[in-house]
């Protein structure tokens, strides 16, 4: 006879949680007080949150079940968490009761929260917005898993070193991950190589090799509710038998040797340079995960299914980005190689389960997989891709598209010098929708990339502007903002963001105001002690804190930026005298490893940081700082603290930004082109509030139309050419004056790609007004405040609720 099992019900308190992490240190990190390191703390305190999420996860998976859920497949590569401990307190809402806990055993709960390492298991926007949305499915009760790769090495770590960037490996899970849960027993082969041999009625794919994904389980809290989601990451483990089978042989070291180099294929995070590098290694990582996510998908789907008949009620497959498009050929392949369902059938579901989101315009950045590499690889995968395209292109003919060359420009094939498929092309004919993030984006990639498909398939394309999680960006980065909200406006904003727009009756409250900038003078404050901490660098927190901060590419326009520095340091220089707006330009970001220009331009800012922030002419009223290792938890120390929020790629080159969302959320002021989700910020906080300045998309198109020339911009203007011209000689490199002449050529000689020379004007005369409005404190505040009052539809929870309603058409589930 059994009695079952018997749970403790974790309360919230202080009292109980201290229990809980004294068990928690004691049985499950093995230490007792005297012990005990700050980390084994932090560890012990992390179980104990995640003893109570587990409740919820449970409950949670139990309703997904009774209720039949429809369930949302969320694939990506990339899943920029950052750190979880505060997060998942603020969801469950006991973040005072755990400071109480620790603080009665001797512990300050802010010093621990520091300790915990980002899982930074993303590039940038794409991988945070990944992160947002699951934030936002969790909170919003929709059924829905994040499925991806377990890197060992997440987003590499910067240094900088002699004002260049240094890149050491980030080892992330080196003190072991409290969060998540090895499942061991969710393990499925995946396979590469080999070759395809036709049988009477199927393909079989044979002569592989293989290697297991297991599972690694994360729980991913809702705000306020019980409903919770799942992450599920794959980590490589070389196959056992294979083992058994060297070892028989006797070749011991052979066979631990193999087992090492089937396993890289989760060992790292590839770099984004926004250009194709067409490595052997991604494509297999590629490939890893779609396929043992569709192997679990369908399990799951079978565990309560037994035929596919109510495959496409029950499931939604989303593509983030063409990165995980290889799900597409492999569930085709198990459903009519492994499960024989014919092979229209099996197109129907596909078509009925599959939705893509673009995020860039860029020609050179989207994917195309060499054929003879796949043809090695994934010789079935090819076949398939091959079938799509045929059966494709006959549709497409038979609508009308006779034009050969028509044909030629919208095969999955590009047969133009060496063949390669168009994985953006396999994502849109697969799927049922194709969006792209924000509304000017949209419309470019009908008009520009995907012309031909937009044509054919009107009805497949929609935008969804992107949206960030007001939990982490707001509540969580910006306390004192967040409680001067909440006394205003009332806390619910958390979970319908729109609320702030309450914050614009407090129009003209002076008492409100003068809180409104002391809040953010305190993250100034913050942010300075902070900083000088780490990099011995002071600075005035009343100065405008101006901040660029995002990955370092060419179309972002740091460069612009720093001329904008030159030329304020040269007028300052000229005038000493007159009463220059103090300001600190921050710069943070991350260059590709490869991208030699990149680190460039890390080296160029930091050079002028060194010339500028030691002249005493400056007198400290201007200073540059470089503050290395961006990522999620630095963005969160220092978005709260800008008042300028520099968003200045060249218009039609960023699908959307979320940076200049979470400046806006939190009261800074934008200075920015109309690019991206700048256009509907900028709508959306009335034009008074937000500097606009530079050629629009379509005045970028007719200016390289009709032939570009910035070195006539450069004779032309005085400043400029003043400011290049010491680029050029070393002004700022004296010790290696030819360091930036590559950067003078590529904007003065070399065309100027992305029109910095172009715009350079009206960018300086946008930061002349700048200043002159940061001088009226009372204006300057607010305006930041239309800002936050104006942000609230660029929610993440606006967006899910879109994608759940009008493309993965899903309910949140019941929660009773
Ligand atoms: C591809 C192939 C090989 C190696 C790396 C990659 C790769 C990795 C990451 C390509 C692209 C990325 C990331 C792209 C990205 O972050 N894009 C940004 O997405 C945001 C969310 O939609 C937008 O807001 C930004 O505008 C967009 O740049």
């Amino acid at each position: 006879m059994t009695v079952g099992l018997e749970f403790d019900q974790l309360q919230s308190s202080a009292d109980a949680l201290r229990r809980s992490i004294s068990n928690r240190l004691m049985y499950g990190v093995g230490k007792d007080a005297v012990t005990a390191r700050p980390q084994d703390w932090l560890h012990a305190a992390a179980l104990a949150v995640r003893d109570r999420l587990v409740q919820r996860w449970m409950v949670t998976t139990r309703r997904q079940y009774d209720q039949d859920a429809k369930r949302v497949y969320y694939l990506s590569m990339e899943f920029l968490i950052g750190r979880t401990f505060s997060n998942a307190l603020l969801a469950l809402g006991i973040y005072d009761q755990m400071k109480e806990a620790l603080a009665d055993v001797g512990i300050d709960m802010e010093s621990l929260i520091d300790l915990e390492p980002d899982a930074a298991l993303g590039n940038g926007g794409l991988g945070r917005l990944a992160a947002c949305f699951l934030d936002s499915m969790a909170t919003l009760g929709i059924p829905g898993f994040g499925y991806g790769i377990r890197y060992d090495y997440g987003m590499f770590r910067q240094r900088i070193v002699n004002g260049e960037q240094v890149e050491a490996p980030d080892y992330w899970l080196h003190a072991g991950n409290p969060w998540e849960f090895p499942r061991p027993e969710v393990q499925y082969p995946v396979h590469f190589g080999g070759r395809t041999v036709q049988r009477d009625d199927h393909v079989e794919w044979i002569d592989t090799q293989h290697v297991n994904a297991m599972a690694y389980d994360t729980v991913i809290p809702g705000y306020a509710t019980d409903a919770t989601n799942t992450l599920r990451l794959w980590s490589a483990r070389a196959d056992e038998e294979l083992d058994l089978s060297a070892f028989n042989k006797g070749d011991y070291q052979g066979a631990v040797e193999t087992r090492n180099e089937s396993e890289n294929v989760s060992r790292l995070l590839y770099p984004d340079d926004s250009t194709m590098a067409g490595r052997e290694l991604r494509l297999r990582q590629e490939y890893f995960f779609v396929s043992a996510t569709m192997q679990d998908l369908i399990r799951r789907y079978l565990r309560t299914h037994s035929t596919f008949g109510r495959f496409s009620e029950k499931v939604a497959v989303h593509l983030n980005d063409t990165h995980p498009v290889l799900a597409i050929p492999e569930l085709l392949r198990l459903l009519v190689d492994v499960h024989h369902l014919p092979w229209a059938e099996a197109m129907g579901h596909i078509r009925r389960v599959f939705s893509y989101t673009n995020h860039t315009l860029m020609p050179e950045a989207l994917e195309t997989w060499d054929l003879e590499l796949l043809a090695r690889l994934l010789p079935r995968h090819l076949q398939i891709i091959f079938d799509i395209n045929a059966a494709f292109l006959t549709e497409a003919s038979d609508q009308g598209a006779h034009d050969l060359d028509l044909i030629r420009r919208i095969s999955l094939v590009d047969e133009f010098g060496h063949r390669r498929v168009r994985m953006a092309y396999l994502a849109i004919v697969a799927s049922h929708t194709v969006n792209g993030v924000s509304k000017l984006h949209s419309q470019l990639m009908q008009r520009d990339i995907f012309a031909d498909f937009a044509r054919l398939y009107p009805e497949r394309f929609t935008n969804v502007t992107n949206g960030i999680t007001p939990r982490r960006w707001l509540a969580q980065a910006n306390p004192p903002l967040a409680r001067l909200i909440d006394e205003s406006v009332g806390t619910n904003w958390r979970r319908d963001l729109l609320e702030l727009r309450g914050l614009r009756n407090l129009r003209g409250d002076a008492a409100f105001e003068a809180a409104f900038h002391a809040a953010k003078r305190c993250n100034k404050v913050r942010l300075v002690q902070r900083l000088t901490q780490r990099t011995g660098i002071a600075f005035d927190p009343d100065a405008l804190f101006d901040m660029q901060v995002k990955r370092i590419h060419e179309y972002k326009r740091q460069l612009l930026n720093v001329l904008h520095v030159i030329v304020r340091y040269n007028r300052i220089r000229e005038n000493p005298q007159s009463d220059w707006v103090p300001r600190v330009v921050l710069f943070a970001g991350k260059a590709a490893s490869a991208y030699r220009m990149a680190k460039t331009i890390i080296k160029l800012i930091n050079d002028v940081a060194e010339k500028v922030n030691s002249d005493p002419a400056v007198g400290g009223r201007l200073k540059v700082v470089f503050v290395p290792n961006y990522g999620v938890s630095v963005a969160e120390l220092m978005i709260p603290a800008a008042d300028l929020s520099e968003q200045i790629s060249t218009a039609g080159t960023e699908a959307s930004g979320t940076g200049n969302m979470k400046l806006a959320l939190n009261g800074a002021l934008t200075i920015g082109t109309l690019d991206g989700a700048n256009i509907e910020i900028g709508e959306s906080v009335g034009p008074e509030h937000i500097f606009i300045f530079g050629h629009t998309s379509d005045q970028v198109d007719a200016l390289r139309a009709s032939g570009y020339r910035p070195r006539q911009i450069y004779e032309d203007n005085a400043e400029l050419r003043t400011a290049l011209d010491q680029i050029r000689t070393g002004f700022f490199s004296p010790g290696d004056p030819a360091r930036f002449l590559d950067i003078f050529h590529s904007l003065v000689d070399w065309g100027d790609h992305y029109l910095v020379m172009a715009d350079f004007a009206a960018f300086i005369a946008a930061q002349e007004e700048v200043d002159r409005r940061f001088v009226d404190v009372a204006g300057w505040t607010a305006s930041a405040i239309e800002n936050v009052a104006g942000v609230g539809q660029f929610s993440s929870d606006r967006a899910i609720s879109e994608y759940a309603s009008d493309i993965w058409r899903v309910k949140p589930l019941d929660m009773g």
